[in-house]
């Protein structure tokens, strides 16, 4: 990793964008925003900001989210540089990858261990907690000032990415940069009430239907729930409000394995799957997805019954 090339190269460039990743979570979002700043504060440049969907009503208070733009409004444009944020493999861009394609230059900032460094200038530390370290680590090597903002930003990637410095990413090396942050202005309170504790009440209703509903394979090692649309029009839920269902269902002493399916058309189903013994990366894997050791998804091109017999098959192939 050559931050001094990045700097020059960022400093030759006119127009910017930065591409979040589809279903965009605090790590993305707030890297993004981290990063948007950093460049126009730093870089004398106003970079574009782009997402796919929605962002999740919780992330509204990021500094500069609203600036962000959908693939559409910028799909004609042509950039000298495209900075992919926590985007572990370049069809996670969505719509947005036309876009990064196109630009002279492609800059790759993640975390993913399944990262193949898809971009033309990769930053890719498997050992960072989230994507929001690996631009920290950018930063303190540039010697740039992290101002409140920014710190807010990347406070908010740290937190959420490690479960709220729960998970196994979660080093002491994690909470001397997140110490610095706050010391940068980042109020963990205030963060943490905004994604804990700022849900949606159909959202909160939604994962208690989840739990309610949920089921239970090889003596409880295996938690699982299936989402229909119906479920979801039930509680007029955005797509977003599937968002920690699959945690809940980890959070049972007797889980091991557990994953959420859901409907995303008769014949499409996504998966995400969490775990606290076995490497679910190499079971998303199968199915061509991807991710951590202990969190992991992909999409299934098959009903949601059928995607989750296939599933639990797998499973049930490692988990002993
Ligand atoms: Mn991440």
């Amino acid at each position: 990793m050559d931050c001094k090339s990045f700097k020059e190269t960022i400093e030759k460039a006119k127009n910017i964008i930065i591409i979040s990743h589809v279903n965009p979570d605090g790590d993305t979002l707030g890297t993004m925003c981290a990063l948007y700043r950093i460049l126009k504060n730093n870089f004398n440049i106003l970079p574009d900001m782009v997402y796919n969907g929605i962002i999740p009503e919780i992330y509204q208070f990021l500094p500069s989210i609203n600036e962000a733009k959908k693939p559409s409004d910028v799909k004609e444009k042509i950039y000298d540089i495209a900075i992919a944020v926590d985007i572990a493999a370049k069809d996670r861009m969505g719509d947005s990858l036309p876009i990064f394609e196109k630009a002279d230059i492609r800059i790759n900032i993640d975390h993913h261990k399944t990262n193949n460094g898809y971009g033309d200038i990769n930053f890719v530390n498997g050992s960072a907690c989230c994507a929001g370290e690996v631009l920290f680590d950018i930063i303190e090597q540039l010697g740039i000032n992290i101002d409140k903002d920014t710190a807010a930003g990347l406070y908010t990637a740290f937190l959420t990415d490690t479960g709220g410095f729960r998970y196994e990413n979660t080093g002491a090396q994690t909470l001397q940069k997140s110490a610095k942050l706050i010391e940068c202005g980042a109020n963990p309170a205030e963060i943490s009430r905004y994604c804990y504790e700022s849900k949606p009440r159909n959202m909160v209703l939604l994962h208690a239907h989840c739990m309610v509903n949920a089921k239970f394979e090889n003596n409880n090692k295996i938690a699982y729930v299936l989402i229909t649309n119906k479920d979801m029009e039930k509680f007029h839920a955005k797509n977003d409000y599937t968002e920690g269902i699959v945690e809940e269902l980890r959070r049972m002493a007797t889980t091991e394995v557990s994953f959420v399916l859901k409907e995303v058309d008769e014949n499409t189903t996504k998966a995400s799957l969490r775990s606290k013994t076995i490497d679910v990366s190499n079971i998303a894997g199968i199915f061509g997805g991807g991710g951590h050791t202990f969190a992991a998804g992909c999409t299934i091109r098959k009903p949601v019954d059928i995607a989750c017999s296939k599933l639990l098959e797998e499973i049930k192939k490692v988990l002993k």
